[in-house]
């Protein structure tokens, strides 16, 4: 597959979406809402386990910012929004909902669909409320009912606003950051609880599937439901055995576990599309005996991740020989503060949906990460992956060239000869 530099800027194609195609951004309620001492990542915070010292308490004070932030992605032109419910403000105590919060998300939903923006939900993006993780968290089996308490009372209350529902992002992340490598909350270090937690969060899924389209089911409304999977690219270091072996076992046990057992509970797949890592044998078996690197020459992003755009070909070609539901990129973006980067980014991994699509893959939206900068995990505030910068201390919000890039592709609904000169 040809690789697309600057050099060829002037050969390069554009790029036509079809109609009705998803195209918009992606946020998560814990990186952008500020505000919450009731969850996992606010204690995290506090004892200054964040690489730059910030906080999620300040984030981008979304929580305060609803309309401003809907009338950013006005300004872009979107048709999609993908975002996430912050559970430990819906249910702050087990079993006690806070109906003044549920009618928030409502009026922000309400808000986004009357702008043409059409809402993807997501139930649980790593955050959970404290009294959750106090109490066991993910690697209890009654995590199931309880997620599917939480559901329910959702859906019940946003369910008549909502088609397009992602029940758990990245179960393969939160899983091995926080439960094996120890650098996410509740940091733990071991094999037994990620299995445990690997069990149950597929668990939930499932009853959480179940349980919305028995909601909605009833109310007769359309409803998707899907996980948003993080998928990279394992390549091996050579072509010896050992790496090959430690490269599939990589792609076997954080991102299959969870594909092969979420997909027959699913409408859709969700991909969040960023990198892929060179894997070879290590003897390490607390990395799963594998040693991970990025390519040489590789370009790479703030984070040194590589910019790999065949990559999301790679993993929806693959999706798609083994699965027959359809596909959204629900995340894909680029840590990027200088905003050098950024524009050929959207433009090499549309490039790459642009062949998926005349493929005859059925891929049916893109979401951009992120909407604006925000709080990045443990990199804190300093991995800048928005279409828009942020200023955290007073809040501002500015449109980075890549940003006005991605405007008007939403408005085009692709990628004209013009903007490739504009732009490229
Ligand atoms: O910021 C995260 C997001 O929460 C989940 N997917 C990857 C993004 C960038 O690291």
């Amino acid at each position: 597959m040809r690789t697309v530099t600057r050099s060829n800027a002037g050969e390069l194609p554009v790029i036509k979406l079809p109609a009705g195609f998803l195209l918009g951004t992606a946020t998560a309620s814990l990186q952008i809402e500020g505000g919450d001492r009731n969850n996992n990542w606010f204690r995290w915070c506090e004892s200054g386990k964040v690489a730059d010292g910030s906080h999620c308490l300040r984030a981008c004070d979304h929580w305060n910012r609803v309309k401003q932030d809907i009338a950013l992605q006005r300004e872009l032109g979107v048709n999609a929004y993908r975002m996430s419910l912050e559970w430990s403000r819906i249910e702050p105590r087990e079993g006690s909902f806070n109906q003044e919060v549920l009618a928030r998300y409502r009026e922000e939903i309400q808000a986004l669909r009357e702008a043409g923006i059409t809402p993807m939900v997501t139930l649980h993006h790593f955050s959970n409320p404290l009294w959750l993780e106090d109490s066991g968290g993910w690697i209890q089996r009654s995590i199931v009912d309880r997620f599917g308490r939480y559901t329910a009372r959702v859906v019940e209350t946003l369910g008549d606003l909502v088609e397009h529902w992602v029940t758990i992002n990245e179960p393969g992340i939160y899983l091995a950051f926080g439960y094996l490598m120890g650098i996410w909350p509740p940091g733990r270090r071991s094999l037994r609880c990620w299995l445990r937690g690997a069990h149950n969060m597929v668990l939930a899924h499932q009853e959480a599937y179940r349980l919305i389209h028995a909601i909605q089911g009833a109310s007769g409304r359309p409803t998707g439901v899907g996980v948003a999977h993080h998928l990279r690219v394992y390549d091996p270091a050579s072509s010896e055995r050992r790496d090959k072996r430690a490269a599939r076992r990589l792609e076997r046990h954080f991102q299959d576990f969870f594909l092969d057992r979420t997909v027959p509970h699913s409408d859709f797949i969700g991909v969040n599309y960023y990198s892929r890592d060179i894997v070879s044998f290590s003897w390490n078996p607390a990395q799963a005996f594998t040693r991970r690197s990025v390519s040489r020459n590789a370009v790479r992003n703030d984070l040194g991740w590589e910019i790999y755009p065949e990559g999301l070909s790679r993993v929806c070609t693959s999706l798609s020989q083994r699965y027959t539901l359809p596909l959204y990129i629900t995340e894909n973006g680029v840590a990027d503060a200088a905003d050098a980067l950024r524009t050929r980014f959207i433009y090499d991994h549309l490039a790459q949906v642009a062949q998926l699509l005349q493929r005859d893959v059925d891929l049916r939206g893109y979401f951009h990460w992120t909407l604006m900068d925000n709080f990045e995990w443990a990199e804190g505030e300093s991995g800048r992956f928005g279409l828009y910068e942020v200023d955290f201390d007073t809040q501002t919000r500015t449109l980075r060239d890549s940003g006005r890039f991605f405007g008007e592709v939403c408005r085009r609904n692709g990628v004209t000869r013009q903007m490739i000169r504009d732009y490229l």
